[in-house]
């Protein structure tokens, strides 16, 4: 039989907080790599998603919403983005339909121009907005940058993720894999597990507390039917460990025990997590821990 060529493309997907990167690498991937929340400044660190499908490899990097830094956790999440889009083949730019060009959206198309990218403009939520709007975004975007291509979709309900595949595919490069076939994530597994507690305190807590708590893991140990995880969660304030606990251990049970749901079901094993409050005053501005948490 005759050998195929093999072809790769790698992507970083950018763009300001909330605009929904996290649901389109999960919905490209057609599973959960990336932690999604209401809130602005959901994702932290990079993640890597991996598809590879009809002898294509796509490589997608998630990166957290560009905003204005003010800590030493914001600025290596904003330098995470633009070593994510310089080392990208191609950035998919994604903006809401209905967006304007603010501060965050020029400061990513500055990158971009600076990097001379090859960019995609992905204008989301087309679900949730009428004709007029996506038209209106694309034409205020489009005056600013030559995109090589536009897409609206819904990463939510999965409408129009087939064509940014079929879109990408044809910028891909004859190459051989850089990942196994199976692979679908480079995120180790404990890092996984504190980002899905992360996620349900995210949902669970208000806004303030869980920008402010980080997770790490402390111990990992895996067996045939078993993952046994130790994380501990610093947060800022005496007052803060309070609430992320609650009322007898309350609210703390309740977000351990959403996220361990999930992630039995992810795992297709029982996983026991056993969490520690702890306060660290600055632990953003930590280096050590933001290390840890992958910055
Ligand atoms: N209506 C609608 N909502 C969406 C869509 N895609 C994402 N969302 C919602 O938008 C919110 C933010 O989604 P995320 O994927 O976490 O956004 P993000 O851009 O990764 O956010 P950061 O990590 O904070 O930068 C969530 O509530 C998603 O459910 C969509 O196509 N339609
Ligand atoms: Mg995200």
């Amino acid at each position: 039989m005759e050998k195929r060529e093999t072809k790769t493309v790698f992507a970083t997907i950018c763009g300001r907080p909330n605009v929904g990167k996290s649901t389109l690498l999960n919905a490209l991937l057609g599973k959960k790599v990336s932690i999604v929340s209401p809130k602005a400044q959901t994702t932290r660190a990079r993640v890597t998603g991996v598809l590879t499908k009809d002898g294509c490899q796509y490589v997608f990097l998630d990166t957290p919403g560009y905003h204005r830094a003010k800590s030493g956790l914001g600025r290596a999440m904003v330098q995470s983005v633009s070593e994510g889009i310089e080392n990208a083949d191609i950035a998919l730019f994604v903006v809401e339909a209905g967006d304007m060009v603010l501060q965050a959206e020029k400061n990513i198309l500055k990158m971009l121009s600076q990097n001379k990218m090859r960019a995609f403009l992905i204008v989301n939520k087309i679900d949730a907005a009428s004709d007029e709007q996506v038209l209106k975004t694309i034409s205020l975007f489009s005056e600013k940058y030559v995109f090589e291509d536009v897409i609206p979709l819904s990463a939510r309900k999965k409408v129009g993720v087939d064509i940014l595949l079929c879109e990408l595919e044809k910028r891909a490069e004859p190459s051989f894999f850089y990942y196994d076939g199976g692979f679908v994530s480079d995120t180790p597994k404990a890092n996984y597990i504190c980002e899905i507690l992360r996620e349900k305190m995210l949902y669970n807590l208000g806004l303030e507390i869980p920008h402010t708590v980080a997770l790490t893991a402390e111990s990992f140990d895996e067996t045939e039917n078993l993952i046994r995880a130790h994380i501990t969660v610093y947060c800022a304030r005496d007052s803060h460990k309070g609430i992320i606990i609650g009322k007898n251990g309350s609210m703390l049970k309740k977000i351990s025990s959403e996220a361990r749901r999930e992630l039995e079901s992810y795992f297709g094993k029982k996983v026991y997590i056993d969490c520690f409050v702890k306060v660290k005053n600055d632990w953003q501005n930590n280096s050590g821990i933001l290390a840890q948490i992958g910055l």
